[in-house]
């Protein structure tokens, strides 16, 4: 019998078909795409190849064979890790990895809980490529050290390499027109392009990002400027100033959503406390109002809040661009005469707070060093808010007044877990564990937050101040819409249907005023800043923001979120579809098209802001722009 004889590339052809066929096959496993044809299908499988043509094939370059099987051993540990990190981030945060948060090193080392709810044994799978190429490595024979790879097959090769990649891509351009071009959505890139490409773009993104700053002047302020004195909202004279001089408490709600208020669970209320709010006279309670938050979550909302700006279509702005000049409700609350600060019990570090917060002149953050946290009152990411209140009330109390002080609950966090003594209601019994422990971490928030106004009488600072309290984001995601739609009482959830599940509660309480109601208008976290600091009597008529007075008669119903889409009182546009929001069906895009564009208009002119760095070229004061030598 004639023996076996290896071709001359083995390694190299096992390596790539082995990286190929299990990347494929994590795709499929490991993340939701929602593939609507065979085309798609088709794209997502090939879309490794080019890349992995690419990156193994470097080795041709090597002289000896040595050389070359162990640049494809640390090029497939490599890009295993790479996938793999994708697919741990992915399991928490149902996004890709972008480069800004990849360098948040310091954030995952904190998930802590999580981690553990998200990593297990069989995990070591995703890197059954690279052993077997070690095994191919180890018993396939030696061609002999001196053989050296010719010119012409190396050519060859690459040009192979390259057709392959330009298939992929124009195949995906007629799937996707405009997609490199676009690129807000990560998924539609990954699809696309593939994983591994995708970091290479996202390389070129973010290098070009910070050329942008470089390259950015003052002259660009113009055209937003002008944009935002257009769009401006005339202030309700009846409330500006109205609680002049208040203390100011916001209370940012970890992963709250609207629809469990006013709603029970399994004949359980969710959220007693704040549903006694709704129809309190001191409360207004906004049943309409959406997050706007994007990949930076928590950190996304305390950016919007503070700065009537968006946060990135990539990474977390908190990380990304702590550096920039802001012109931050606290600071400008800070010039009024109040002392600013931030009460949250985690490390100072996470989301790059402690960076941040300097560039929004928050004058003191009260992280977890003033906090007394053990075992005993801690579960899943750190202090139970219960616990967490009640130190804080006695920080609050030491502070100058008037203060405005920003406290972040925690207890609400994925993957919602609590100790036994602190579940007030059952767990639901749909298939997804998460939704079923959510209801529980909700209810027990809503209790701590009734134990911190009774704290707030019993200090005394709870006549004299003014409660803002607001969902930051989503706490369920789309990975859970089959329990959703159990939850609601549906069939399915369309994408109408997710686009107003990002609705979250707004409480703008305010003792004694009387006046208190439910206002449906449309708004989002952009116009917190206005409304609150006009109700403080402060102006804001030069200031570069976004969003408007919820208060004024001039407040559209329209808000936009991070990814292009939007909901206004008629329409829902999501999924590039139009939707009627009187049926919730999907109408003539006709109906959204002004909006689209707006909606494209600001998000960009946020970007600019942003990107460009460009408010070190603002005098908020008077509302000049500064010339570009100053600065
Ligand atoms: C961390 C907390 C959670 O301190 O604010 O952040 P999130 O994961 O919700 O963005
Ligand atoms: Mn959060």
């Amino acid at each position: 019998m004639k023996s076996w004889k290896w071709p001359k590339h083995s390694i190299l052809i096992i390596a790539i078909l082995a990286t190929w066929i299990k990347t494929a096959i994590v795709y499929r496993t490991s993340f939701e795409f929602d593939l609507e044809n065979g085309m798609q299908k088709f794209i997502l499988f090939i879309n490794p190849l080019s890349f992995l043509l690419f990156a193994y094939g470097l080795s041709l370059f090597f002289k000896t064979e040595k050389a070359r099987n162990r640049w494809i051993i640390g090029t497939s540990i490599l890009l295993s890790i790479v996938l793999f990190g994708n697919v741990a981030f992915y399991r928490f945060f149902n996004d890709f990895i972008t480069l800004p948060v990849l360098f948040q090193t310091s954030n995952f080392g904190e998930l802590g809980t999580s981690v553990a709810e998200i990593l297990n044994l069989k995990d070591l799978l995703y890197f059954i490529d690279v052993f077997i190429i070690l095994i191919a490595v180890k018993y396939i024979p030696k061609l002999g050290s001196s053989y050296s790879v010719r010119k012409n097959v190396r050519r060859a090769y690459f040009v192979l390499a390259l057709a392959v990649l330009f298939l992929n891509l124009g195949l995906a351009e007629t799937e996707r027109p405009q997609l490199l071009t676009r690129s807000f959505d990560r998924e539609l890139l990954v699809k696309n392009i593939g994983t591994y490409n995708y970091h290479l773009y996202d390389i070129y993104i973010q290098s070009k990002s910070s050329a942008q700053r470089a390259l950015a002047d003052g002259s660009e302020l113009v055209e937003v400027d002008n944009y935002v004195q257009a769009n401006q909202a005339a202030v309700n004279e009846d409330m500006f100033g109205k609680y002049k001089g208040r203390n100011l408490i916001v209370i940012q709600l970890e992963s709250l959503q609207n629809f469990v208020l006013q709603n029970d669970m399994n004949g359980y209320e969710v959220t007693p406390f704040l549903n006694s709010l709704i129809h309190d006279k001191d409360t207004y309670y906004f049943s309409n109002f959406y997050h706007q938050t994007g990949l930076g979550k928590t950190s996304d909302a305390e950016f919007i809040l503070e700065n009537s700006l968006f946060g990135l279509d990539r990474g977390a702005v908190f990380f990304t661009h702590s550096g920039n000049t802001f012109n931050s409700m606290s600071e400008k609350l800070g010039k009024n005469g109040y002392y600013t600060s931030v009460m949250h019990a985690n490390n100072k570090s996470f989301w790059n707070r402690d960076m941040m917060y300097q560039s929004l002149k928050m004058q003191k953050f009260y992280d977890i060093t003033y906090y007394d946290v053990n075992d005993e009152n801690s579960v899943n990411w750190g202090l139970k808010d219960i616990p967490f209140f009640e130190q804080s009330v006695e920080l609050l109390a030491e502070q100058p007044q008037p203060f405005y002080t920003r406290m972040i609950t925690l207890t609400n966090h994925f993957p919602f877990t609590l100790d036994e003594e602190d579940k007030m209601i059952p767990e639901y019994n749909s298939n997804s564990g998460t939704l079923n422990r959510y209801f529980q971490t909700v209810r027990y928030m809503d209790e701590a937050l009734k134990s911190f106004f009774e704290e707030l009488k019993e200090k005394g600072l709870y006549d004299n101040s003014i409660i803002v309290m607001y969902g930051d984001h989503y706490g369920i995601s789309e990975n859970h819409n089959k329990a959703m739609a159990m939850y609601l009482g549906k069939d399915e959830i369309t994408p109408y249907d997710t686009a107003l599940l990002q609705s979250v509660p707004l409480f703008i309480h305010i003792p004694g005023s009387g006046d208190g109601k439910v206002i449906d208008k449309v708004g989002g976290q952009m116009d917190l800043r206005p409304t609150i600091l006009h109700l403080l009597g402060i102006d804001t008529s030069n200031d570069m923001q976004l969003g408007a007075d919820l208060f004024s008669d001039e407040h559209e119903d329209f808000v936009i979120f991070r990814d292009g889409r939007f909901v206004t009182d008629k329409y829902v546009y999501a999924d590039e579809t139009c939707f009627d929001r009187a049926t919730g069906e999907e109408t003539d895009i006709q109906g959204c098209k002004p909006y689209i564009e707006r909606a494209q208009k600001e998000l960009e002119y946020s970007d600019k802001i942003i990107n460009g760095d460009l408010l070190r070229f603002y005098d908020e004061e008077t509302g000049n722009l500064l010339s570009d030598a100053v600065k």
